[in-house]
């Protein structure tokens, strides 16, 4: 039964003595004030009538209910409450069965926890996952979720923000029927029918007692504590196991009110904000204009050309997607590295029994090695990941062209090279695009999708087709040094260099950028990523470097020394005895105290705030010449680059939703003001001073026209 926009958000219909009340709100059956509205109207309906002896809720198309309607948060709300539909559906004095299928989040859940009796079909998902939305249950999940499934269980549900599956479900007692198969409306009319014969009655959730309450307050605390530790500042988690507690200590009408109370502060909340934004920004990234236009080209058999790290990596992610993957590698010597680097992934997934050996053998088998690029002549798309270098990358696509089918898709996964250059030695530029993945590119969500100037739209079509296939977040860019993601990270990386040169030690930056939110500082990366690697880029783009631009070299003189960071044993950290955690280290502040002498610089004090300033303001003035350029498609675009391969706090929505949430005149004052001790480096984008005299936000900029 498919979801059908003509018909009402809520169809009601009679078998027998049940009432079917199915909605009927597309994509995702979200409780709209309609279907909200419908519910309650339904329900009351039903309860004045005589020939009905049950209800049947249900969700027409693929979900039974996806939650509350996420896009009306913001907006006055309109009765009746999601609350009050709950408190309708428990008090009805019909029995009312909740048949669910597909996804059953949020609101939802909440919707069947009121119910009386929740029968699920195998590929149900049930959650809670308001806390990934920087919210809690609003509706009554909070306080009947721990009555059905104990508290510490419902609490670490709601924690988590993962779904449980149908078996799941109801081995931890939300579900009391597990269906084998078949659509909701017959067996949820059959389990209704069964009930009705049984004789049962209205069985409310509300009046479950919570049992031994001194050790769920105990086991409360220990989550509390733990939260507390793990989860940076964020606000909803502890909100939740307040209302959780309340649910233990408080009768129902009492935690349901706090509930709602606490529910209110996080829908205000900055960071529910940010979520919300990263949420539909997340969905948004993949509707480009060539996707729109154009028809994706076959996907089934791709061939990876380099097996280091980062090929091995997309290997993997290929072959997880149930892909046939052939790696080409120059020589024997290589190619088995190659092999030896993906079944790296697979041994360590054995080690931790999260695989087989039979998976692993199953998954190998759709693996081929060669030598030779004979092989490839029939494969869909090819991912060039050999070393980073201009001409080496210009030879494989000549031998690309020469014997790639017609019509395959020929891609690099240079991280920033000219992919314009690169197009041009072949005889179909039509054909060629970036893909450029994230290491290690098994586990990284972000791929940017770097799109030159001739390729055509149905070949940018099929990136963002393999993309979903790889389960990874695309993301549009176009062709510049670094795209979008490795453009603006080398300025803001410039803002920390220049921070730790004027007095803030690389500690201290790197604290005040945890305490943002980042689960690492700038610092911290370098020396985990290698201090090596920046250092040869450095060193290849010395010839080219614009005098004028101000220039750190205290990296270098850490590089010199050999200390590449914690594969070394140090970088800016000392990492004793392979510790992972580094420790400070004396000799790195008197290497910047050398240099700063050297240069003159005598050192001022830079507080966890000016740090973050600094530092973000380096990175949203880049990320708006980006934008200008058409790098980017839209703000938030770049949002979504940086969360889902920067590690940029999420609950900050992203670079460009935190600089319009702290205003943009004032990140153009910050610009201004920085600018007076360097003009060329904090030169500000034109799009911010224009957006700044339009008086308009980057969200302004988020719709695509046309
Ligand atoms: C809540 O319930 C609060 C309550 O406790 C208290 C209230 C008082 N609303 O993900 P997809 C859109 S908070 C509005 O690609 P899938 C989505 O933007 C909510 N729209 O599909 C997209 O739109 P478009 C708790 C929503 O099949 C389209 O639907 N619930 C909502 O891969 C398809 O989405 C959640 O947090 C929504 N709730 O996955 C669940 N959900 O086509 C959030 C989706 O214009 N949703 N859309 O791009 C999900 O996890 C997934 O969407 C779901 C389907 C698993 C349902």
């Amino acid at each position: 039964m498919s979801t059908d926009s003509k018909l009402p958000a809520v169809i009601v219909s009679r078998k027998g003595g049940v009432k079917v009340i199915a909605i009927n709100n597309s994509p995702v059956n979200a409780l709209s004030q309609a279907v909200r509205e419908g519910l309650a109207e339904a329900l009351q309906r039903a309860n004045a009538d005589a020939e009905v002896q049950a209800v049947l809720i249900v969700g027409r198309g693929n979900v039974f209910i996806g939650g509350a309607d996420i896009r009306e948060f913001g907006q006055p709300r309109k009765p009746p409450l999601l609350t009050e539909v709950c408190n309708l559906i428990e008090a009805s004095n019909k029995i009312v069965v909740a048949a669910i299928h597909g996804a059953a989040l949020g609101g939802g859940l909440e919707v069947a926890l009121a119910a009386h009796y929740r029968l699920a079909l195998p590929e149900a998902k049930l959650g809670l996952p308001e806390v990934n939305l920087g919210l809690l249950p609003g509706a009554g999940g909070t306080q009947r979720a721990p009555r059905l499934m104990g508290v510490k269980a419902a609490a670490e549900l709601m924690l988590g923000g993962k779904h449980l599956s149908a078996t799941a479900a109801q081995a931890a007692g939300l579900v009391d029927r597990l269906a084998e198969s078949g659509d909701p409306v017959s067996a949820g009319l059959a389990y209704a029918n069964e009930l009705l014969a049984q004789g049962a009655q209205p069985r409310r959730t509300r009046d479950i007692a919570i049992v031994d309450k001194a050790t769920a307050l105990a086991e409360l605390d220990a989550l509390a504590a733990d939260t507390a530790k793990k989860n940076r500042g964020l606000f909803s988690p502890l909100k939740i196991i307040e209302c959780v507690s309340a649910a233990v200590e408080l009768p129902f009408e009492e935690g349901s009110a706090r509930e709602r109370a606490l529910f209110a502060e996080c829908l205000e909340s900055a960071q529910h904000a940010g979520l919300v934004h990263a949420f539909f920004a997340e969905r948004e990234v993949a509707k480009v204009p060539e996707a729109k236009a154009a028809t994706p080209r076959a996907l089934g058999r791709i061939a990876v050309i380099g097996g280091g790290t980062m090929g091995a990596g997309i290997a993997v992610a290929a072959l997880d997607a149930g892909l046939q993957v052939v790696m080409i590698e120059r020589d024997a010597e290589s190619i088995a590295r190659g092999q030896a680097n993906v079944e790296k992934v697979y041994d360590g997934l054995i080690a931790k029994n999260r695989m087989t050996e039979d998976a692993k053998a199953a998954v190998m088998a759709s693996y081929t090695p060669s030598t030779s690029y004979e092989v490839i002549k029939e494969v869909d798309l090819v991912i060039e990941a050999v070393f980073e270098d201009i001409e080496i990358k210009k030879a494989v696509f000549r031998e690309l062209d020469r014997t790639c089918r017609p019509g395959a898709v020929l891609a690099t996964n240079t991280s920033y090279l000219d992919i314009d250059a690169i197009a041009g030695v072949t005889s179909r530029p039509q054909d060629v695009i970036g893909l450029h993945f994230f290491s290690p590119a098994n586990i990284m969500k972000l791929l940017e999708i770097v799109v030159p100037a001739k390729v055509s739209a149905d070949v940018v079509a099929t990136a963002f087709e393999l993309a979903k296939k790889l389960r990874k977040v695309p993301v549009r860019a176009g062709v510049c040094d670094g795209f979008i993601g490795n453009r603006i990270l080398a300025v803001y990386r410039q803002a920390a260099d220049y921070l730790m040169e004027d007095g803030a030690s690389p500690y201290e930056i790197d604290e005040a950028m945890r305490a943002f939110g980042y689960p690492m500082g700038p610092f911290q990366v370098t020396d985990l990523a290698g201090g090596d690697i920046g250092w040869a880029a450095r060193k290849r783009r010395a010839a080219t470097r614009d005098p004028r631009v101000r220039y750190v070299e205290i990296a270098d003189r850490i590089c010199e020394r050999g200390w590449f960071g914690q594969k070394a044993g140090r970088g800016f950290y000392l990492y004793p005895q392979g510790a992972r955690v580094g420790q400070a280290d004396p000799e790195v502040l008197a290497i910047i105290d050398a240099e700063r002498a050297r240069k003159g610089i005598s050192p001022r004090k830079f507080s966890a705030d000016d740090i973050v300033r600094r530092y973000m303001t380096a990175m949203v003035n880049e990320s708006a010449k980006v934008v200008e350029e058409g790098i980017a498609l839209r703000p938030l675009d770049v949002d979504v680059t940086f969360l889902s391969g920067y590690g940029f706090p999420r609950f900050r929505g992203g670079p460009m939703k935190w600089a319009d949430m702290q205003g943009l005149d004032k990140v153009l004052g910050d610009v201004l003001e920085f600018s007076k001790e360097d003009p060329l480096f904090w030169k500000p984008a034109p799009l911010l001073e224009k957006l700044v005299a339009e008086g308009k936000n980057f969200s302004s900029l988020n719709q695509l026209k046309g």
